[in-house]
């Protein structure tokens, strides 16, 4: 059906009117869209049977992902290009008069993510599906994805999410594969046989059904599987009250991080982790028996991986699995359960690292419990026989302490691999944050610096720019990224660098239609488009970006040519909801805008545009119009970043600082082609550890602070006096944290050399260009592939 344009037009209109029962004539936006969307999952459905026959009869090791988000935004035009028939049904739909642009504009975000995690387990499946990895996603389909962001009155308003309103055209429910999940009751233990045998009696169970979604690979036949758990009623109790009954259960998949700020949404939170974890290893297991294998081997063929510390209960789970259900004893369990687990982690800030009160971990699993209770246990005793009378490392060290259940040295100690994001923040994680841990398991620990699907965030993002580099060194680096090297040999190519000029122009000038569309703010797009899209947090520093954009305004009110280049600050950001400080950092950047975008003496030098509801869509049309990429958290304090990755792979100019990935993208493209800033990560930690900032004294000593801090209170914004009080407070009265006034100068000296090389185009293009000949490195097909040879040893599926 995508043979020829003519059979595609012939096999898309039947297939409209069998759906719909409708005339093409009649019929909606919506209907067309569905009903192609209909189409390719037909056509890939031979591809998928045929992948899921290989992996059920091969003896190849599959890898599973866990993980509580899957940020993938929308498929359709990512499907289409990965199937290769992207042009077919372009000019198909054409010639019926529908533009393939605006009927992908018609797909919801499936946006079950909050920010980088997210991205990086949707990116991860995009790769293993085009390297023809055997490997699959598992998580939870949140009836609501992470809230729909409104601003009213420079304010941020969340609304709920619907984007299966049109149902989600891309999945398939599996009924057949519903498995029960038990919450609450008693353990009764009995002795049988000489064995101790556990019996969990008067449990509420869940059932968690499965809606599977095709991961297609790029130009491949491998069509892997993304499993999203979806949370229905059991059975219904016979005298209980069924609505609630109905309510409660399904309440786990509706949500993405629920308010857990009471009890309440800590219980659901730790049920949704339960969830997820108990049906993903039910599905795993079931698939493994029918290899018909031993299971003392199942480490052979298994791998499974923890995202983050959301999936951990996966090390007593497995251990349940393979003691209660299937009879081994507890050495033999923990061997295969550390051998099978890895573990990545994706923070080092302290506020997010996870932790369950007992009151409310052991009533919702005690069978879990338990054997969390004996895997500490056991643990302790042996750190205490290497450290005989140390009881202050086997206290930090302790699954189990204060009352608590510790997700991340449950993580650590029930997984074999531990790795960090990025290099930098593996050190920090080795050398600091995990040392203990590192000195006990030293081998276990490893880097696998963070990647970025280059097929969507440049392929598909940016089809200028990859049209321009086929054009310069031919196709191979769609398979290949690390061949996006050979585009240095253009670094002097005039009429080369010219090209890439209109199409960032060209990008811009698109970018600047949605900005009007949808803000009315008209922008210059002849000025450096500078942009920071990213969660809004603390340690990310908006506010710097912010505060530097009020400097710049006083400039100009004092002198008219003070900025050497015109710009546009575009922001994109979500505070968490209740994350009081990040969303008065949002009202700050909007009051900004207001007061800079309307004034006379700066508007046509200076705008500043905050762009609502950022999520992965809006996402793809912002990184290949932007000039400055803002990476500007407090070093230590990022652990890799990818936003990063994609703007430099559009040929933005990072302004950073050494944290994150930050410091390997400096080493690739050299410290000529980055613009860097601040402390070092050395450096904060030092300031953390032994003291000796004091925010006041930047305060009092240089002028430029002085009149901007003090702006946020004394009236400078209209109407809304007295509204950043406690922003003025975080800075002066907290000693501010995140080292935002340290590190304005060195910010502020650095957005002058910026303004500089902006002036020189030749210049700035050359600079431009090494950023994207070098973002190969970035891609997550490379970080996928260690991920694959190092920890997780699996093997490509098609190889024999
Ligand atoms: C979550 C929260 C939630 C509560 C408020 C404080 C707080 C702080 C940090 C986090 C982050 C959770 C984990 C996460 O999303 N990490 C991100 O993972 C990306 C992929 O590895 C990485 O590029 C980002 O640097 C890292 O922040």
């Amino acid at each position: 059906m995508f043979s020829s344009v003519p059979k595609f037009k012939t096999a898309f209109l039947k297939k409209l009117e069998m759906m719909f029962g409708t005339s093409f004539e009649e019929s909606t936006s919506q209907e067309q869209f569905q009903t192609l969307g209909h189409m390719i999952r037909e056509y890939v459905s031979a591809d998928w049977i045929q992948t899921n026959e290989l992996y059920r009869a091969g003896a190849k090791k599959q890898v599973y992902y866990l993980s509580i988000e899957f940020l993938l935004g929308r498929l359709l035009r990512h499907n289409l290009l990965n199937l290769g028939v992207e042009e077919v049904v372009c000019k198909g739909l054409r010639e019926l008069g529908i533009e393939l642009d605006q009927l992908e504009e018609i797909e919801a975000d499936a946006g079950l993510g909050n920010g980088g995690l997210g991205r990086l387990a949707a990116c991860f499946l995009d790769s293993l599906a085009s390297l023809d990895l055997p490997g699959h996603g598992l998580g939870i389909r949140y009836k609501h994805g992470l809230f729909e962001q409104k601003i009213v009155d420079g304010y941020q308003v969340e609304l709920p999410e619907q984007w299966l309103r049109h149902g989600h055209v891309w999945e398939v429910r599996k009924t057949d594969d519903a498995v029960e999940i038990p919450f609450w009751g008693e353990i009764e233990t009995r002795m049988e046989n000489g064995r101790l045998v556990f019996r969990h009696l008067n449990a509420e169970p869940i059932m968690a059904i499965p809606y599977d979604l095709p991961v297609i690979g790029y130009h491949t036949q491998t069509v892997n599987t993304l499993r999203l758990w979806n949370a229905e009623p059991a059975r219904f109790p016979a005298h209980a009250d069924i609505f609630k009954y109905k309510k409660e259960t399904e309440s786990v998949s509706e949500f993405l991080y629920p308010d857990d700020t009471h009890d309440e949404g800590k219980i659901l939170r730790l049920k949704q982790q339960y969830f997820l974890v108990a049906a993903s290893l039910k599905a795993i297991v079931k698939s493994f028996k029918k290899k018909n294998k031993s299971l003392l081997a199942f480490q052979d063929y298994v791998s499974i991986h923890i995202n983050d510390t959301h999936p951990a209960i996966a090390v007593p789970e497995l251990m349940r699995i393979l003691m209660d259900d299937e009879g081994l004893g507890w050495d033999e369990a923990w061997r295969i359960t550390v051998q099978t687990l890895s573990y990545t982690n994706h923070t080092t800030l302290a506020e997010a690292l996870e932790r369950w009160p007992l009151r409310i971990f052991q009533p919702l699993l005690p069978r879990i419990f338990m054997i969390i209770e004996e895997i500490n246990e056991r643990f302790c005793k042996e750190v205490w026989k290497q450290y005989p009378g140390d009881w202050d490392r086997v206290e930090r060290m302790a699954v189990i302490a204060h009352g608590e259940v510790r997700m991340a040295p449950l993580a650590i100690v029930g997984s074999h691999s531990i790795n960090g994001v990025a290099k930098l923040h593996t050190e920090i994680l080795k050398n600091r944050e995990m040392n203990l841990f590192y000195q006990f398991y030293p081998e276990r620990f490893n880097n696998k610096t963070n990647g970025i699907t280059h097929r969507r965030w440049l392929l598909k993002a940016n089809p200028g720019l990859s049209g321009l580099i086929t054009d310069a060194i031919g196709p191979d680096w769609i398979g290949e990224p690390h061949k996006l090297a050979e585009l240095m040999r253009y670094n002097t190519d005039s009429v080369f660098l010219g090209k890439l000029h209109e199409i960032k122009q060209r990008n811009k000038e698109r970018l600047a239609k949605t900005i009007l569309d949808k803000t009315g703010i008209e922008i210059d797009t002849e000025s450096i488009f500078d942009v920071q899209v990213k969660r809004l947090h603390a340690y990310k520093r908006q506010l710097l970006n912010v505060l530097h954009i009020m400097h710049l305004y006083n400039e100009l009110k004092k002198d008219p040519d003070a900025l050497l280049s015109p710009r546009t600050f575009i922001f994109g950001a979500k505070a968490s909801p209740g994350y009081y400080f990040a969303k008065k950092v949002i009202k700050l950047i909007n009051s900004v805008a207001d007061k800079v975008n309307k004034d006379p003496a700066t508007k046509d030098k200076l705008k500043v545009v905050f762009l609502e509801n950022y999520r992965v869509s809006l996402a793809e049309e912002i990184f290949p119009a932007a000039d400055i990429s803002e990476q500007i958290s407090t070093a230590s304090k990022e652990a890799s970043g990818t936003g990063n990755m994609k703007f430099m792979m559009n040929g933005a100019l990072t302004l950073g600082t050494l944290d994150g990935a930050n410091v390997e993208i400096t080493e690739r493209v050299g410290r000529e082609n980055i613009f860097l800033f601040g402390l070092s990560a050395e450096e904060v930690l030092d300031y953390q550890n032994n003291g000796g900032y004091h925010s006041l004294e930047y305060y009092h000593h240089d002028a430029r602070i002085r009149e901007i801090v003090d702006q946020l209170v004394n009236g400078f914004f209209p109407d809304t006096d007295n509204h950043f009080n406690e922003v003025y407070d975080t800075l002066l009265g907290h000693n501010d944290q995140y080292f935002v006034l340290k590190d304005f100068a060195s910010y502020a000296e650095a957005h002058l050399e910026v303004s500089r090389k902006y002036l020189d185009r030749g210049k700035w293009l050359r600079m431009s260009l090494v950023n994207i000949a070098q973002s190969g490195y970035f891609s997550s097909d490379r970080t996928v592939r260690e991920y694959a040879d190092d920890i997780w040893k699996v093997h490509s599926a098609l190889k024999v």
